[in-house]
């Protein structure tokens, strides 16, 4: 499955222009798949020379033009935001006008964890159970929102987290943060961006600066000028790959490989998870039937030039259900039926 990406942002920030640049004329009414570029996919292909090569996916979506209210809607469906903020044109305040934005994040989820709280305040009274463990993590998540402040920067015990997420507060999904910089003051995006860059490492978020109009005017060229033009700018890396990477560790995923003759392929998988749930994102009935994980590294796989090769040689490593696949095994899964 895809991971859903959701452009969001103040007004004006250059959502849209984002959304084409990433998605390049693959998608249509703010909706695109965009594959995701990873080198180690590209050397896994050329060694394995399989007849497909299938690159992980995001599903992007960019806000659609609405009330405040329906851009609140829209982010809720997403796994990731990626926050464009303004840092080109006239005086750009990307601090203010992101903070402007959370508040509307914010006010929402106020109200969702007020009403379950009057819930929840009933429960505890009548002695329900775990309801007032619930109650005291709405009570911390009210006060915290109060403040005007997202629950993403809300330190919590995963138990207290996965009763909080009861309610699906956006302001604690993971978030990108994109500084959209006038050309002239990339790669690094000056005093504009280096605002973005403290709001995000003020709740461990990872920032990124690019131009949306320079990287969808990119996007027109052929990989060589693309790349001398980049160059020219000082940037080594399309937006897209690096959002992809960001979103990828805001979002706690890793990528697996699969390498077949028929094909070859990247996988999206969550951090740690054990082998058979990793195996579920190839087939659900994966996950029931799991047996046991063949395991190497990209390195040596395009060493060996397949897994065959390594099987025969003895080099593939036998996993069991207890293993947490790390990002770039390459795997083989023995499945019964
Ligand atoms: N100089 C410069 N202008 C940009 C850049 N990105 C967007 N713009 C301009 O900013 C204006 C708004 O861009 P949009 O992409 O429509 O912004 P948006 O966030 O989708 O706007 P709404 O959907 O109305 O909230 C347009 O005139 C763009 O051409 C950029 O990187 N540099
Ligand atoms: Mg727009």
């Amino acid at each position: 499955m895809p991971v859903n990406v959701a452009i969001v942002g103040p007004t004006g920030s250059g959502k849209t222009t984002l959304f084409n640049a990433l998605i390049s004329g693959r998608g249509a009414d703010g909706v695109g798949m965009v594959d995701v570029p990873d080198e180690r996919l590209d050397r896994l292909a050329a060694a394995v020379k399989p007849l497909k090569t299938t690159a992980a996916q995001v599903r992007v979506e960019d806000t659609p033009p609405g009330s405040r209210a329906q851009r609140v809607a829209f982010a809720r469906q997403a796994d990731v935001l990626v926050k464009v903020a303004r840092c080109f044109g006239p005086d750009p305040d990307p601090a203010a006008e992101l903070e402007e934005f959370a508040l509307d994040l914010v006010l929402a989820d106020l109200a969702s964890v007020e009403r379950r709280l009057e819930i929840v305040a009933k429960e505890a009274r009548a002695g329900k159970k775990d309801a007032q463990s619930e109650h005291d993590v709405l009570t911390a998540a009210k006060a915290h929102l109060d403040g005007g402040k997202e629950l993403r920067t809300l330190t919590l015990e995963s138990d207290q987290r996965e009763l909080l997420m009861g309610v699906f507060p956006v302001t604690m999904k993971p978030a990108v943060y994109v500084a959209n910089s006038a050309d002239q003051l990339l790669p690094g995006g000056g005093e504009p961006a280096a605002k973005v860059a403290r709001l995000a490492n003020a709740e461990r978020a990872p920032a990124i600066v690019l131009s949306a109009r320079l990287e969808s005017e990119l996007g027109e060229l052929d990989p060589a000028e693309q790349a001398e033009m980049r160059a020219g700018y000082g940037i080594d890396e399309s937006g897209l790959g690096r959002i992809a990477r960001a979103v990828w560790e805001a979002g706690g995923l890793i990528t697996y490989f699969t390498a077949g003759e028929p094909e070859v392929r990247a996988w999206p998988c969550e951090r740690d998870a054990p082998a058979p749930i990793a195996a579920a994102k190839i087939h659900t009935d994966f996950e029931k039937h799991f047996i046991r994980a063949e395991v190497t590294s990209v390195d040596e796989l395009v060493a060996a030039g397949s897994m065959d090769a390594l099987r025969a040689a003895g080099k593939l490593r036998v996993e069991g259900r207890e293993y947490r696949v790390k990002d770039g095994d390459v795997v083989f899964f023995r499945v019964g039926r």
